[in-house]
């Protein structure tokens, strides 16, 4: 079996890689260069080298890398060079920057002849993250109900045996559906959105929302997530993103993290916002207190 190596750069990520059959440090070889009979033409002299060597077992390949903190690392595989990248095997997927700088893995070795690596690397772009601590993040209220609105602050709701006397990981600040007013119980007719400031997705194909929430909401009720226009507040998808469990259980309140959910094709290309929809009447009849939010984060990739 011939272990190849070949470096080549995709849109705006570096997709390199290499693959010897002995360890060598490929980031000293000069571009382009060859290692034994086979020439591997860089496309991107920024380098991340992968080296590739066999095992002690005799059966398995050891891939090692120097890695980026925050970056995440594919590693796709073809037994065909001819082949468009993006119909290579991805054998690894959103393997995770190690903090050491050096990412080490273990693969079974390939029974074809010929085998070529690539690794690509990823930095996802932070667009939005906040945990609401020291504001209230831009965040904007539009109020069509005439019960409860959404609020920002410190939440201090009591339900039936549950209470949200805080927000996510015992901190200070978030956003909910009323945070005291009658134990912080939603009103008859609450139809309260709240909108996330611009998210500006016109360079990017690949985004996702994540979030912490504290739900407390009968069952007719609905918590959902929008994706909308950033200046009209239209619907870009009908269906939301979204919806949180309406929660028949007197019992749970408890913090809880959603998502990574991945933005839908109609979001890219474009400024959007997002927007947390909630209509409700079961809150006061019922002692439910409605749906709290923190820690939003929006990354592309
Ligand atoms: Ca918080």
């Amino acid at each position: 079996m011939d272990l190849q190596l070949m470096t080549q750069s995709k849109k705006n990520q570096e997709r390199p890689g290499a693959a010897s059959s002995s360890r060598q440090d490929l980031r000293s070889l000069p571009s382009p260069f060859s290692l034994g009979s086979f020439l591997a033409i860089a496309s991107s002299l920024s380098l991340h080298a992968l080296e590739i060597t066999q095992n002690a077992n005799g059966t398995d390949l050891d891939f090692t890398w120097v890695s980026t903190e925050g970056a995440t690392y594919s590693i796709l595989s073809s037994t065909d060079l001819s082949l468009p990248l993006d119909d290579w095997e991805t054998v690894v997927e959103g393997e995770t920057a190690d903090e050491s700088g050096t990412n080490t893995l273990t693969l079974a070795r390939p029974e074809a002849d010929s085998t070529f690596y690539v690794l690509e690397e990823s930095n996802p772009v932070i667009l939005l993250s906040t945990d609401f601590e020291d504001n209230n993040a831009g965040f904007t209220v539009t109020n069509d109900g005439e019960g409860s609105v959404w609020e920002y602050g410190t939440p201090n709701s009591y339900g039936f045996t549950v209470e949200v006397t805080s927000g996510n990981n015992d901190s200070s600040r978030a956003w909910g559906t009323g945070l005291s007013v009658n134990n912080g119980q939603y009103a008859v007719n609450t139809i309260t959105r709240l909108r996330t400031p611009v998210i500006d997705l016109t360079n990017f194909t690949s985004a996702s929302l994540s979030f912490a929430e504290a739900v407390d909401v009968a069952m007719d009720d609905t918590a959902e997530v929008y994706l909308i226009d950033d200046e009209t507040g239209a619907l870009l998808e009908t269906e939301p993103l979204h919806a949180s469990t309406p929660d028949p259980n007197f019992f749970s309140s408890d913090w809880g993290s959603v998502g990574p959910i991945e933005l839908p094709a109609s979001a890219y290309g474009q400024p959007v916002r997002l927007e947390f929809r909630f209509i409700g009447s079961g809150g006061l009849s019922a002692n439910f207190m409605g749906w709290y939010i923190d820690d939003v984060t929006v990354v592309a990739e």
